[in-house]
């Protein structure tokens, strides 16, 4: 039996990847497994998933993965800065402000959390450091989940739009390949829009994820005008029924006002194809960066419209309660986490998952 195999359509987030499609033989040796002759290699695959897929973690399990080094330097170092069965008080609570601050929480938060937690110390209200945990991660918690904006609702049988911005080198391009594997996987169906025509080499890594996808990507000639383009993906979209189109978009900060004119000029051509266009701006942000990306990330958010954060880089990084900086210093809620540089690496954010996966 000769089939075609076409990449990544309908596979579980990080199972084997095809690059492009790929004649194969099947033939069935048990009731469960097929042998898959694949043009250059084979291999055993079942027939309801690789093997590799049963093995993956889950996303808890993934996250903590990510966080490791952050987990290191957070929960680990509170046990070092609270001695075990030491009741907690002020001076206690004060050792703990370094600790926050290495972990970038950054200032402002790790102040207000300090605050409430010496509020209860002063009412003899943390026994021990287990109960110190536990209500760290309370503070935690409370502040990821108050910054909750919703995207626009699409109107039904239109195309939604995410529109992804962000300072060069975060991520953008990246985020937007495993993005389109996230909904396509879902079984949506997506066209991508270079919109970053400033350089040629951009278009073509968009191409890249396209093709590693299965999505196509609508483009111009490097150089052209973002908006034209997006009117061009938006036509397009909107007669296929496409139910995503996301957009790249250019991050070069030194040309900052003619980028923010650019992307307001981007977003009138949206809202006047599509209504409520851009339905998602997806500010991406290098946690790497920690603080210094939170400064500049203020520029996007003060005039690009965003709706959430994607905090790419998790996996490298041992300050990653950058995010919770991020949610309480720009009110947004992050939506997602990259945590590699595969097609598979971008995880769903949910806030309590992430302060457990901090601390356990
Ligand atoms: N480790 C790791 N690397 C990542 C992640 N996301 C992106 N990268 C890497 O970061 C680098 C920059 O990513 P791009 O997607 O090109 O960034 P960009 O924002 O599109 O950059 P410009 O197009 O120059 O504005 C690449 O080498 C990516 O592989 C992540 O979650 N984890
Ligand atoms: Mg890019």
């Amino acid at each position: 039996m000769m089939l075609r195999l076409q990449p990544a359509l309908n596979e579980a987030e990080g199972s084997r990847r095809l690059s492009s499609p790929h004649l194969v033989r099947i033939s069935v040796a048990s009731p469960d497994a097929a042998i898959i002759e694949l043009l250059g290699f084979s291999m055993i695959q079942t027939l309801f998933g690789s093997l590799e897929d049963q093995k993956r973690p889950g996303l808890f399990e993934r996250m903590k993965q990510a966080v490791t080094r952050t987990r290191e330097n957070l929960a680990e170092r509170i046990d070092e800065v609270v001695s075990f069965g030491k009741e907690i008080d002020r001076n206690t609570l004060d050792d703990l402000e370094a600790t926050l601050i290495g972990a970038d929480l950054g200032t402002t938060t790790t102040q207000e959390v300090l605050n409430k937690l010496r509020d209860k110390a002063d009412r003899k209200q943390i026994k021990d450091v287990q109960e110190l945990k536990r209500l760290l991660k309370e503070e935690l918690l409370a502040i990821l989940n108050a910054a909750n904006t919703q995207p626009v609702r699409r109107v039904d049988g239109m195309p939604e739009v995410i529109l992804v911005v962000g300072v060069n080198g975060t991520g953008k391009t990246t985020t937007i390949g495993k993005l389109s594997q996230v909904f396509r996987s879902e079984g949506k169906t997506v066209l991508l829009c270079a919109a970053d025509t400033f350089r040629a080499a951009a278009i073509e890594q968009l191409e890249i994820w396209g093709q590693r996808t299965g999505t196509e990507v609508i483009k111009t000639k490097p150089g052209g005008d973002p908006a034209a383009v997006l009117f061009d993906a938006l036509q397009a979209a909107t007669a296929r029924k496409t139910d995503y189109v996301i957009v790249d978009t250019a991050g070069r900060l030194h040309t900052k006002t003619s980028l923010m004119a650019e992307l307001e000029k981007m977003r009138r051509t949206a809202q006047r194809i599509i209504p409520g266009a851009p339905h998602e701006t997806l500010l991406v942000m290098d946690a790497t960066t920690g603080q210094n990306g939170l400064q500049q990330a203020r520029l996007f958010t003060q005039s690009a419209g965003v709706t959430g954060i994607v905090l790419t880089k998790l996996d490298g990084t041992a300050k990653g309660g950058v995010v919770v900086a991020i949610s309480r210093e720009l009110g947004l809620p992050v939506r997602f986490v990259g945590v590699g540089e595969k097609v598979g690496d971008l995880l769903p954010f949910d806030p309590k998952e992430f302060v457990d996966s901090l601390f356990e």
